[in-house]
């Protein structure tokens, strides 16, 4: 693995979660995080897993972001495996519509945790700003570019109300 300047990795357990997981890659493109996106199963490709985030660790990464639906293991097992943060994203995959996944998640027993944001969309955009802001503390340039970009969303409302 070439990644000796990945800060941050975003992981996923299916192809079918990229569309959501692709938020939070827009993020890290927007404060110019270097970063890799890759698919690798907890349960489908586990000797994989274990040997990518080895891998990673090794060459500098500092945050995970991990994203799965349904059982969701991917977040937990990621933790298991590196004493970096683990950012967890619920997906919305299967018909309990991501509360599988949320559960699984934030229910990490005591002594591995996992970061845990919220279902979707949102969750993957906010696990990528808190990667951002847990890199920002070492950082002062970093941190002025969350300043700025907090102030620009705030900018965007409008006070007066418009019909639709
Ligand atoms: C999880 O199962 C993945 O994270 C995905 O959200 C869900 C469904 O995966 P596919 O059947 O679409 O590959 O492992």
């Amino acid at each position: 693995m070439s990644s000796k300047s990945t800060e941050v990795v975003i992981l996923m357990g299916s192809q079918s979660d990229w569309s959501v997981m692709k938020q939070a890659q827009n993020i890290l493109n927007e404060f110019g995080i270097n970063h890799q996106a890759r698919i690798i199963s907890a349960h489908r490709k586990a000797d994989r897993l274990k040997e990518y985030v080895g891998e990673a660790e090794a060459n500098g990464v500092k945050i995970f972001i991990a994203g799965a639906g349904m059982a969701a293991h991917l977040p937990g097992v990621v933790a298991s495996l590196t004493t970096r943060p683990v950012l967890g994203v619920p997906l919305e995959a299967g018909s309990l519509k991501g509360k599988d996944a949320l559960y699984s998640i934030v229910q990490m027993p005591g002594g591995i945790p996992v970061g845990t944001l919220g279902i979707g969309k949102a969750g993957a955009i906010n696990a990528a700003l808190l990667a951002v802001e847990i890199l920002a503390i070492a950082d002062n340039g970093l941190a002025e570019k969350l300043r700025a970009w907090r102030k620009t969303e705030a900018d965007k409302l409008k006070e007066i109300p418009e019909d639709n």
